[in-house]
């Protein structure tokens, strides 16, 4: 096994930046650099230096946790030194040319923690998800993953599919053909049925979830000179789109990310719904209609009432906002604001925030946020109501248990496979 190294901080200009080290050579690589192996899981100040040649890099702390009580179960150390990028670079030269390290891939520490049984797959992406997180309820969601929640779930219900499979398997294991018929499904069922509508009520709450990762997705659309971008920046307090009164201005979709009371909330300006003038503003007008699909609200921006072109999808929820409410009153139905004067835009932010909150939860529930975790659950409640129908032999019913287990199993990583941790851990950070 070879040994691991990598900053666990962000790269640029900071006080400290810490680097991370994991593997056999670690306490080696301790003395050769401090002169002596520090005690375990007690910070010591130390001077770093070239082993060999004696150089001075730097001056720092030095924590060491031996195997197995350590992030990754294996001889573990953090240096923590000074942020600057040439310390750093200092630092990590050298501990490359020591015989036995190499720069750690991403998601690296955090995959041997996993396969030394320090954290199953769930709590990894947990984890992943937490050092993303940018608001509260996003934050709230993968704290309560990376702290075990799903896993807890996950293995309770597998504990009571391999409970079922184990009854139907003494059956099979017991008694002659003729008698299996004489089953007493009545038992079976007694396990299945609340399982399953376990199973399908964490399903229920996951598009919340996997949405909470997301952020809530509002388009602004309307016709060109709407005042689109115009919101966008008042909304976002930033000049990010440009204004101006040349219809047509905007072709790209420009997205803004707000945290609104710990609710991710991504506003997209858009290009203006017309008969595109030019062909760069028709590849604008047709990314706009693409993406409207997956959005979880249209505003359709207009000064003058104007309605939405049929060329807008069906099912997309909308919101009526008629703009430059400081020029003229907003018609009847219609949500009036005014960038210019601030009029209606709280209004507005608070109809926005209050879809997404019943849109999104505020993650202090949520197990199932992520599509991965979704399909495996899926997958296991069709396995768990084929084997409830009791339309098939008994060994049949066994195999749909056992592929039940075997799709729960795949949430935690307790079965299967090389290619999910890959795909799993390559999307960490380095240092991570
Ligand atoms: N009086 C007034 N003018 C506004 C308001 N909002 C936008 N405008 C003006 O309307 C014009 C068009 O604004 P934009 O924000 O560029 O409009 P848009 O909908 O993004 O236009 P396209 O990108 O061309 O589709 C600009 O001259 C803005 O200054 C408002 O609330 N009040
Ligand atoms: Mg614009």
């Amino acid at each position: 096994m070879e040994t691991i190294f990598a900053p666990g901080t962000g790269a640029g200009r900071a006080a400290i930046a810490v680097i991370r080290l994991s593997g056999p050579a670690v306490q080696g690589l301790l003395v050769a650099l401090t002169g002596a192996l520090p005690a375990p899981r007690v910070a010591r100040y130390v001077t770093l230096r070239e082993p060999g040649a004696g150089e001075t890099l730097d001056q720092g702390l030095v924590l060491f946790f031996p195997s197995p009580q350590s992030p990754t179960g294996e001889d573990y150390a953090e240096l923590h030194i000074h942020g600057g990028q040439a310390v750093v670079n200092g630092v990590l030269t050298t501990l490359a040319r020591f015989p036995g390290l190499r720069a750690a891939e991403p998601g690296e520490f955090a995959r041997r923690g996993f396969v030394n049984g320090k954290l199953d797959l769930s709590q990894a992406e947990g984890l992943a998800d937490l050092i993303d997180a940018e608001t509260e309820a996003q934050r709230r969601q993968a704290l309560r993953i990376a702290g075990g929640a799903l896993r807890r779930r996950v293995e309770g219900w597998r504990a009571s599919v391999i409970e079922a499979c184990a009854l139907v398997e003494a059956e099979l294991d017991f008694s002659d053909e003729a008698d299996v018929g004489g089953f007493d499904r009545g038992r079976l069922h007694a396990v299945l049925a609340p399982l399953c509508a376990e199973l399908r009520a964490a399903l229920r709450e996951a598009p919340a979830s996997e949405r909470l990762r997301e952020g809530f997705l509002v388009m602004i659309m309307g016709p060109p000179n709407a005042g689109k971008s115009t919101l966008l920046n008042a909304l976002a307090r930033r000049d990010l789109a440009i204004v101006s009164p040349t219809p047509g201005t905007t072709r790209d979709m420009i997205e803004a990310h707000l945290d609104h009371g710990g609710l991710p909330i991504t506003f997209a300006d858009t290009a203006g719904l017309r008969e595109a003038a030019d062909e760069i503003e028709k590849i604008g007008v047709d990314r706009v209609l693409a993406r409207v699909e997956t959005a979880d609200l249209a505003l359709w921006l207009s000064a003058g009432g104007e309605a939405m072109p049929d060329a807008v999808p069906d099912g997309v929820e909308t919101l009526k906002v008629s703009t430059k409410a400081d020029l003229s009153p907003p018609p009847e139905g219609w949500l009036g604001v005014s960038a210019a004067n601030g009029a209606g835009l709280p209004a507005l932010l608070d109809e926005v925030a209050r879809r997404a909150k019943t849109r999104l939860g505020d993650g202090g529930s949520a197990l199932v946020s992520r599509e991965r975790h979704r399909r495996a659950l899926t997958a296991a409640l069709a396995a768990l109501e084929e084997a409830r129908a009791g339309e098939k032999d008994l060994e049949f019913t066994a195999e749909d248990l056992r592929s039940a287990a075997r799709a729960l199993g795949r949430i935690v990583g307790a079965v299967d496979v090389e290619h999910v941790l890959d795909a799993v851990f390559s999307r960490f950070c380095i240092g991570k």
